[in-house]
């Protein structure tokens, strides 16, 4: 019965993919046995689990995997639906609207800061950076769009309202990227100058109780940037010595 059963979850530990996944878990009380992967050797179980795209995070309930990251929320949500609390919107019109922002993050805000670690220059870093906040501050319509009921004057804490919700989850995931981003590059992707609203709210949600539990430790988001960088560089030279 969904609801029940063993539950794993392949994941990395400063993958705002799997981060989010995992602070929906949390809300609804769902006990799970965690698998950290290695992306620079993937698991059998990981290319078994998510033959298309391989890459986590992949939720495994009973034998049934489970990938990309909104689908597993919307599972979570779904089959622990008494758990905790309802992580999307009951209203068919605020879930859609939910979903539209959700999407634009994973779209828009992820690729746009994503792109200022991996800029070539300080220019173009700075570049990216713009256009990067510029996504961002697009969101501070959607905070009233999503936690209000389009009658109240005064915003709620969270996109869901009074507590976290889907589009919390999708953009909190990102947030524990952007002290990291700051340390290495002195980026401040949320410009409270130009974002006010959304500045508060990423103060209030790294706060929460559900983002304490899952917070990559200190350091290691660094580490992982590094990484990665030094990963890139080596498929540049390989291409470039070819
Ligand atoms: N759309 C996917 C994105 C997942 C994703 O990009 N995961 C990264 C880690 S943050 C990954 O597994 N990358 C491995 C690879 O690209 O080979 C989701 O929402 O789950």
């Amino acid at each position: 019965m969904a609801g029940e059963g063993d539950v794993k979850l392949l994941g990395v530990a400063v993958s705002p993919f799997a981060l989010r996944v995992r602070m929906a878990l949390q809300m609804k009380g769902v006990g799970y046995e965690y698998i950290e992967q290695d992306l620079f050797n993937k698991s059998e179980l990981l290319v078994a689990s998510n033959p298309v795209h391989k890459k986590v995070p992949v939720l495994i309930h009973g034998s049934k995997p489970i990938c990309e990251s909104s689908a597993i929320v919307q599972y979570v949500d779904e089959a622990w639906a008494t758990g905790g609390p309802s992580i999307l919107p009951a209203d068919p019109y605020q879930r859609a609207v939910a979903r539209f922002w959700a999407a634009y993050v994973d779209d828009k805000v992820f690729p746009a800061w994503v792109a200022i670690m991996r800029a070539a220059t300080e220019e173009e870093r700075a570049e990216k950076l713009a256009a990067a906040q510029d996504v961002v501050e697009l969101m501070e319509g959607a905070f009233a769009e999503c936690s209000g009921d389009g009658e109240e004057e005064e915003d709620k804490d969270f996109f869901g309202g009074d507590s976290v919700g889907y589009v919390d989850l999708a953009l909190g995931s990102n947030l524990f990227w952007f002290q990291p981003l700051h340390e290495m590059f002195g980026v401040t992707v949320i410009d409270a100058g130009k974002a006010p609203r959304l500045a508060a709210w990423a103060e209030r949600f790294l706060e929460t109780e559900v983002a304490k539990v899952v917070a990559p430790a200190p350091g290691s988001v660094v580490e992982y940037a590094g990484k990665l960088s030094a990963r890139r560089l080596a498929a540049a030279a390989a291409a470039a010595n070819k």
